[in-house]
């Protein structure tokens, strides 16, 4: 539940070692770290802050998609994702507008530069949905979550859709100790815009109860983890309402937990409030398959958030 994500919050900011990072911000870090929600109970979607539930279900229906083109989120109004396509943008020959070289730290200490690139991301943003041959360019994220997932390429040139096999094998063989869903490519990784967060999940059948296990090898405590924990909460849901089980239990397995350093004042902020009763997920009824989903099959009921907290996203 919530006061076991804020009592890790709190341990990883009093008791996490100072650590540099890839992207230079500078992270409070924990190693290895363990959180159990009971989604019989509520949907684990945070009320000390408000978390927008519309991008995680339209990040989650763009891997279900098996799309990694950032062009679907753009058309529904999602930027989670933007640094990571612009940033290969930028370091292109095609690119030729302003220098925009190691953007992720110069926007967050110049003002006049952030002007600048809030102006050339907008630009690219705009380009990528009326441009479709741009977006085929540089909309791409290369193999990320929704290739891994639905398109897992073997040596001999055919691919695995780990979602359909899973969604059989849980029906099928319900007590199998082999329901995996991996997104860890170690031949891809090195193409990748960014290597998968979320490397590897289980999940777990017992008495009708389908149960989820992440394994997470980096997190964002502040910005990522509350969305990572929706997510998989999500996907477990959709899972079990397709294979015609209830929902058991989430666990999130941490590797390197970090909260940035120019996080402190908003997590200090978020620990100072007091969470109240978790919303209620609800699914549309007609729903039978993963493949022909929308976002508004999935809505919640009775979230009642606390305010938002802006912070700078690491990239
Ligand atoms: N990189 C870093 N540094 N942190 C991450 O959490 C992260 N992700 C994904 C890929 N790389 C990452 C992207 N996921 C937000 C949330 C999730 C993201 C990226 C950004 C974010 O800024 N959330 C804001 C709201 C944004 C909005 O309203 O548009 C928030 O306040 O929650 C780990 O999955």
């Amino acid at each position: 539940n919530e006061l076991q994500y804020l009592q890790m919050l709190r341990t990883v900011l009093e008791e996490g070692h100072y650590k540099n990072d890839r992207t230079q911000t500078g992270t409070y870090s924990l190693f290895g770290y363990q959180l159990r929600f009971d989604l019989q109970d509520s949907f684990p979607l945070l009320t000390t802050k408000k978390v927008p539930l519309g991008l995680i279900k339209t990040e989650l229906l763009w891997f279900l998609r098996g799309d990694s083109n950032i062009r679907y989120l753009l058309e529904h109004k999602n930027h989670i994702w933007d640094e990571w396509a612009f940033e290969r943008f930028v370091n292109s020959s095609d690119y030729q507008g302003p220098d925009m070289q190691d953007f992720g730290h110069r926007h967050l200490v110049d003002p006049d530069f952030n002007q600048e690139y809030q102006s050339q991301k907008k630009q690219f943003c705009e380009r990528i949905l009326a441009d479709v041959a741009f977006a085929q360019k540089y909309g791409e994220l290369g193999n990320v979550y929704g290739k891994q997932w639905r398109h897992w390429r073997r040596a001999d040139g055919q691919e695995i859709d780990q979602i359909a096999q899973l969604v059989q094998q849980i029906k099928t063989t319900p007590d199998s100790r082999r329901l995996i869903l991996t997104a860890w490519n170690p031949a891809e990784v090195a193409q990748m815009a960014l290597p998968p967060c979320h490397t590897l999940c289980q999940f777990y059948v017992r008495e009708g109860h389908l149960s989820c296990q992440l394994y997470q090898r980096s997190a964002d405590m502040f910005l990522g983890v509350p969305f990572n924990i929706a997510s998989y909460a999500l996907l477990t849901h959709l899972l079990a309402k397709v294979t015609g089980l209830e929902v058991g239990e989430f666990v999130h397995t941490f590797g390197d937990a970090h909260i940035y350093q120019n996080h402190r004042t908003q997590v200090e902020e978020q620990l100072s409030r007091t969470p109240t009763a978790g919303p209620q997920l609800i699914l549309d009824p007609a729903l039978t398959s993963l493949e022909d989903l929308r976002p508004q099959d999935i809505q919640i009921q009775d979230y009642h958030p606390q305010g938002a907290i802006k912070a700078p996203v690491a990239v």
